[in-house]
């Protein structure tokens, strides 16, 4: 189809015969969690996935080439590697043409997905408007993307390492639906609690469904956010947790750190400053995003 992406042939044969596939993306292992942790979660992501009916695909660059379902050998491959560039789309042309390694963000594999025919995407948590964007301009890509492709991204809602206020507003503007799953509360990634409330609740993978046709059936090209709370058990208190992304902020602004990198930075501070334990939810709650995943995806595929 395109020189420059591979599907495997599971995927393939899913997305020909409609069946149900669910994206993943990978900065979420390169950049997101430390390794092995990382490995473990991208292989039992998958394997929920394929429990709950549909086809993972983990999109990442390998050698310059856009790969779209990842092999075990793979995805250890990219768990392990230096170098890996975090791609959005400003970044694909120059890995791909230097044969270099990419973990695609929310905003690149919504990008790739919604190419190759998939239109659900399960992460942890996605990109937004930084905390003091009016003097940064720091909005991540993922945002604008979700704007203009055809995808359903599943997620724990965004950390309030951003302006969740903002992101809202952003998302708004830009005609992106923010559905709450089972809540009416904008889930806050590590803790169920925001204090932003989204515009819509659903809550079944059904109902969800009904509104894609609904959507794109009319042309209402662009993505749609679906917010699914951490689960109770491993919810995180969110006093105690702002108050480490408080400092996590601090200390990303007297590093002085800036651009793509601040992201992953205030991941990794945020899980040292918590010795790990941030780690535990955060894997728990994209195990939950990838059922959710999965059945939307699963009933999606059946009209
Ligand atoms: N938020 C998380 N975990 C992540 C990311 C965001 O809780 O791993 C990653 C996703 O890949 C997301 C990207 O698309 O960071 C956003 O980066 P930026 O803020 O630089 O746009
Ligand atoms: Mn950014």
């Amino acid at each position: 189809m395109n020189p420059y992406i591979m599907i495997s042939q599971e995927v393939k044969q899913a997305i020909e015969n409609r069946g149900a596939v669910v994206a993943l993306e990978s900065t979420i292992i390169s950049h997101g969690m430390p390794y092995p942790e990382n490995v473990k979660m991208a292989l039992h992501v998958e394997q929920i996935i394929r429990d709950h009916g549909a086809v993972p695909a983990t999109i990442a660059i390998l050698d310059g080439v856009i790969k779209v379902g990842l092999s075990e050998e793979e995805i250890e491959t990219l768990a392990k590697a230096k170098n890996v560039y975090k791609v959005g789309k400003r970044d694909f042309s120059y890995v791909i043409s230097k044969a270099l390694m990419g973990a695609t963000t929310v905003s690149g594999t919504s990008l790739i997905a919604s190419k190759v025919g998939i239109n659900v995407f399960a992460t942890g948590g996605i990109g937004g408007v930084h905390r003091g964007a009016t003097e940064t301009f720091d909005i991540s890509r993922d945002l604008e993307e979700l704007s203009l492709v055809d995808i359903c991204v599943v997620c724990a809602g965004a950390k309030s390492i951003l302006d969740l206020g903002l992101t809202l507003e952003y998302l708004e503007t830009k005609g992106v639906e923010v559905i709450g799953y089972q809540t009416k509360e904008l889930p806050a990634f590590y803790s169920r609690e925001s204090g932003f409330f989204v515009n819509y609740q659903l809550d079944t993978p059904q109902e969800i469904a009904s509104l894609l046709h609904a959507k794109w059936a009319l042309g209402l090209s662009g993505g749609v956010v679906v917010a699914n709370p951490i689960p109770k058990k491993y919810s995180m208190d969110a006093k105690k947790i702002n108050e480490v992304i408080e400092k996590a902020l601090e200390d990303a602004k007297s590093l002085g750190i800036k651009g793509s990198e601040v992201t992953p930075f205030l991941l990794s501070q945020i899980k040292h400053l918590t010795e790990g334990s941030s780690l535990q939810s955060n894997i728990a709650l994209v195990y939950n995003n990838a059922r959710l995943a999965a059945e939307i995806a699963v009933e999606y595929a059946k009209k």
